[in-house]
């Protein structure tokens, strides 16, 4: 890469020291001052390339908040930070006889990116050092991974489900639209919250009072039920094989297979469970119409026909056939997505030409870094160079023309969200050092 990218570098770097808390970096400055399970990673994989012993914490703390059952909980509180709803006291996670007093946690999971992150800080780390971390995490992401497909992969076919929209990672997508909708609660059924996120972030930037009522609802659902999951799974109304945090689950048992293998131990589980969760993707969600591939709710037993770039990444995890990423790639190379013949800032997190695109709400179009990051490594992964390439170009020009921000209006570039965002800067940092472009 010709050009001199060092001071977007730094500037991506002082993000995360502006959001480094000492133990774990938290995603934002002020909208988010805990720290997440998927940002965790994602921040990481950034930080492997030029601080390994901060890679390091960041996992190791977030992991200190693993239950006892395997479950990797998508926040860790943060004891200092007071700023955030809900907070730990609302999860109640003192119900199950799994979570842990020390630090309190959130009830609910996030995509488990953690053995990708892993394997990442081994391959760019010093190596003897990288090693004495994989032997320590090894036990934590085999009892994570068991926790997946123990608890989560009821009908066995290694399809995991989601309890509720944050477990996917992308909230207020509209792949819930319908099965929130279904969800009718008496008043009295909604726990009390206030929310904070809106005083922070625009409105017009983030999920609707109505989404909200459904989330507090369903955090109730997991506590009523003293978080067993197989008593969750009788009484929630929200249940959903997602395809994206499906497709992490892929590429993360083939790392940690590979991790295995480092580590002499037999990777046949993790290898295992790839190939029955990606022979489910191919044969259960994938739609030859649309080249797509769609979630599915456990609820009414059927696929839901909602086109977010989600749908695309199973190409990042290798699941689809060669003829199929061809397809993705064509339909990516749309006006419903982003055109390569047209000046087009990155992928949209949902197709702007159906009813409900939103070009700054939140994960109803807006563009988003991670998935892009996903799609890029994705489409680089089936050789199809061209559009991997403009992915990339759009994602350093992003960040370097608009600001280190949460995600980006796909017509315009606006950063929306969060300012100094970890996530954008991190896997940002990823794609300069793996090109080479930090002189
Ligand atoms: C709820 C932290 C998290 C991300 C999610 C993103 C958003 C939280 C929120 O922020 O979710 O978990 O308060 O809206 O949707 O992907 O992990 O960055």
């Amino acid at each position: 890469m010709a050009k001199d990218y060092a001071d977007l570098a730094q500037q991506a770097k002082d993000v995360l020291e502006g959001n480094w808390l000492g133990h774990a970096t938290k995603p934002a400055p002020n909208l988010y001052p805990h720290q997440w399970s998927w940002d965790s990673a994602f921040i990481a994989i950034g930080y492997s390339h030029f601080n390994q012993s901060r890679a390091e914490k960041e996992l190791r703390s977030l992991f200190e908040g693993q239950w006892q059952n395997g479950l990797v909980p998508h926040i860790v509180f943060n004891p200092k930070a007071k700023d955030y709803s809900p907070g730990p006291e609302f999860w109640q996670t003192r119900r199950s006889p799994y979570a842990g007093r020390k630090p309190l946690t959130s009830g609910i999971i996030q995509p488990p990116v953690h053995a990708t992150a892993v394997l990442h800080i081994y391959e760019y780390g010093k190596k003897k050092r990288a090693l004495r971390f994989l032997k320590e995490m090894f036990p934590k992401l085999q009892a994570w991974h068991e926790y997946l497909y123990r608890d989560r992969n009821p009908d066995g076919d290694g399809l995991l489900y989601i309890r509720h929209p944050w477990e996917s990672g992308q909230d207020n997508s509209p792949i819930w639209d319908q099965a929130l909708k279904r969800i009718t609660i008496k008043p009295d059924d909604i726990p009390l919250y206030k929310r904070v996120d809106t005083e922070i972030v625009g409105n017009e930037d983030r999920p609707s009072n109505a989404e909200y009522d459904r989330y507090a609802y369903l955090v109730k659902v997991g506590y009523d039920n003293n978080y067993n999951e197989e008593r969750i799974r009788k009484d929630c109304p929200f249940l959903i094989k997602d395809v994206l945090l499906n497709t992490i689950a892929v590429k993360a048992n083939r790392d940690l297979a590979e991790i295995a293998l480092i580590l002499d131990k037999d990777p046949t589980p993790f290898t295992q469970w790839a190939d029955l969760t990606a022979r489910s993707l191919n044969t259960k969600l994938w739609n030859e119409e649309s080249s797509i591939y769609f979630d599915f709710d456990m609820t009414t037993n059927s696929i839901i026909e909602s086109h977010v770039a989600a749908g695309f990444t199973p190409l990042f995890a290798g699941v689809p056939s060669r003829e199929r990423a061809v397809k993705i790639c064509d339909r990516l190379n749309s006006n419903s997505f982003c055109r390569l013949d047209h000046v087009c800032l990155a992928v949209p997190s949902y197709d702007k030409e159906k009813p409900g695109f939103s070009p700054n709400r939140y994960w109803r179009g807006p563009i988003w870094i991670n998935v892009n990051w996903m799609l890029y490594r994705g489409l680089k992964h089936y050789a199809l160079h061209d559009y991997a390439e403009r992915v990339k170009k759009s994602m350093l020009k992003l960040p370097e023309e608009c600001g280190i921000y949460e995600y980006y209006d796909p017509d315009t570039g606006r950063g929306h969200g969060a300012d100094h965002f970890s996530w954008t800067a991190a896997l940002l940092l990823d794609l300069l050092y793996e090109e080479d472009a930090i002189v």
